[in-house]
């Protein structure tokens, strides 16, 4: 098959899940075209049958808003004409289900578009009502409409009254680069002492309530000697470093800024904390419980079909910091249930969420919806 992949490049779990699922079908055989406004950051070297497509956009005088959209949905349309692309996948809603609509337009029917909402297009955006009509549009235009979770999907249908179908497909790690890693001289540099070490990973937006992890933190820094460990950048950063100083937690929180190979380094946690208010799936989550590591979250939005509450890791009430203190210092203090944690999470990262599988099951979709309209494959 010929498939054009669009996402945003950047940090984010969208465009992870984007970027690994084409690496993944470029591995089977199929051509795969990246068309972004830069080269996914997870792409990082050459790939046989992966190619990137570039879009410019103008930024001409006159606009004051330059058009990111119309330079996409013109740079879709050349890339599906010069390179017989079957189908466009795009991922999250705002604007690439709508780019990849005005594409197909340009270019006629046979362009099958396929969308995968990731979260904030839908639980953030589609409360703004300048846009949730042209989400929903987005939504009903597309060929197939895929789902990170079915709380995701729960969300779409009670928030834009969609009726269209929408399948769930979890997003996944490879297990070939996601597992326990020997990192134990990299974790003596920070936790000299053996103390415990606890991981978050985000963008430090609202949503992901990083003062939370701070708030439990130092609870549980009270109760047993702990290291945390704080890997990305964002808006609530500052407050953050605030947070820290003035609960003179300084010697024992590291922040590690955006860091590339994640599995490298949750493989030096013992604990990865989540304490969202709304996650689709929470990416972070499975990762960590790839590389062994259990995971304390809330239990917003699709977590708990991520994390299995009691086997993989404990999920609380958003703003139960004490819960989520309780919790950790639980987990971190009775070994034999921490190994068994610990065992729970790699085999449940590796079956359900197995990249083998859910590369399969997007393939076998991309069939099923090219053969509908006869298309050779
Ligand atoms: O979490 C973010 O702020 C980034 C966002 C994105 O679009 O990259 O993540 C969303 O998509 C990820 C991949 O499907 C999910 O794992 C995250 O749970 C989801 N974030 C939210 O729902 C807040």
């Amino acid at each position: 098959m010929n498939i054009g992949i669009t996402c945003y490049p950047s940090l984010g779990g969208s465009g992870v899940v984007a970027t690994e699922l084409g690496k993944l079908l470029a591995e089977r055989g199929h051509q795969v075209h990246f068309i972004t406004s830069g080269i996914p950051f997870r792409l990082g070297s050459y790939y046989p049958n992966i190619f990137f497509h570039e879009v410019e956009v103008n930024h001409y005088d006159v606009f004051k808003y330059p058009p990111y959209d119309l330079s996409l949905a013109n740079r879709m349309a050349q890339v599906a004409k010069n390179e017989k692309l079957d189908l466009l996948h795009v991922h999250y809603a705002v604007p690439h289900a709508l780019c990849a609509y005005l594409a197909k337009q340009m270019v006629g029917e046979q362009l099958k578009i396929v969308t995968t909402l990731h979260g904030t297009d839908i639980t953030v955006l589609g409360y703004d009502s300048n846009l949730s009509d042209m989400i929903r549009f987005g939504i009903e235009q597309s060929d197939l409409v895929t789902a990170v979770s079915n709380d995701l999907i729960r969300q779409t249908k009670e928030l834009l009254h969609v009726d269209k179908e929408i399948v769930p497909v979890y997003n996944f790690v490879d297990k070939r680069r996601y597992y326990p890693k020997e990192v134990g001289h990299l974790k003596k540099g920070f936790a000299p002492n053996g103390e415990k070490i606890i991981m978050h990973i985000s963008n430090f937006r609202p949503v992901k309530r990083v003062p939370d992890v701070i708030e439990v933190f130092d609870r549980v820094r009270a109760e047993m000697p702990a290291k945390l460990l704080l890997i990305g950048e964002g808006p609530e950063m500052g407050l953050v470093r605030n947070m820290v100083k003035e609960r003179s937690l300084d010697q024992d929180v590291c922040f590690l800024g955006k860091q590339e190979d994640v599995a490298e380094v949750i493989s030096m946690a013992d604990l990865m904390l989540l304490p969202s208010s709304k996650e689709s799936f929470g990416l972070v989550a499975l990762e960590a419980m790839g590389c062994g590591v259990p995971v304390v979250a809330t239990e917003a939005g699709g977590l708990p079909e991520v994390v299995t509450d009691g086997v993989c890791g404990f999920l609380l009430p958003i703003g139960d910091v004490e819960g989520m203190a309780a919790a950790t210092i639980r987990l971190l203090q009775d070994e034999a249930m921490y190994q068994q944690f610990s065992q729970n999470s790699i085999e449940r990262s590796n079956t359900t969420f197995c990249h083998e599988r859910i590369a399969t099951q997007y393939e076998d979709l991309y069939r099923q919806l090219l053969s509908e309209n006869n298309v050779s494959i």
